[in-house]
């Protein structure tokens, strides 16, 4: 049976851990809010759904991308998981970079009506 594996990574404290936890099913990774990271390497959890597929949870420490990125590369019984290899990191990677591209994009939108607000009210 073909086994999925998920990589969780974003920024810390928008909810990898938890949604790691509810995917598994268990209470298995730490969450909690802290503005030093609670997860500080890899871990990988598995849980087998009602149909027999194996899904493999990965969450990454919550740290800057390519932190996450190293660590999860460095893993090599991690990257020996991967159904197809290298090929799912690197799809998910794209996901993140468009992901990224959009969030620098509104930061800037919201930064420029904050200065256009701010010159309106000088
Ligand atoms: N309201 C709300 N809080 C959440 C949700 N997911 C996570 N949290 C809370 O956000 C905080 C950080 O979550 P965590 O899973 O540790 O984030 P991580 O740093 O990305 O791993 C914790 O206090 C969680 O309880 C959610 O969907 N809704
Ligand atoms: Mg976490």
């Amino acid at each position: 049976m073909e086994a999925r594996t998920l990589v969780l990574m974003g920024r810390t404290g928008n909810g990898k851990s938890s949604t790691g936890n509810s995917i598994v099913g268990r209470n298995v990774f730490k969450t909690g809010f802290s503005f030093t990271s609670v997860t500080k390497e890899c871990q990988l959890e598995q849980t087998t759904l009602k149909d027999g597929r194996i899904i493999n949870v990965i969450d990454t420490p919550d740290e800057c991308r390519d932190k996450q990125k190293k660590e999860v590369e460095n893993i090599s019984f991690l990257r020996s998981l991967f159904d197809k290899g290298k090929k799912d990191i690197e799809e998910y990677e794209t996901k993140i970079d468009e992901i990224s591209k959009e969030c620098s994009k509104l930061e800037e939108e919201v930064m420029n009506l904050k200065k256009e607000l701010k010159d309106a009210k000088d």
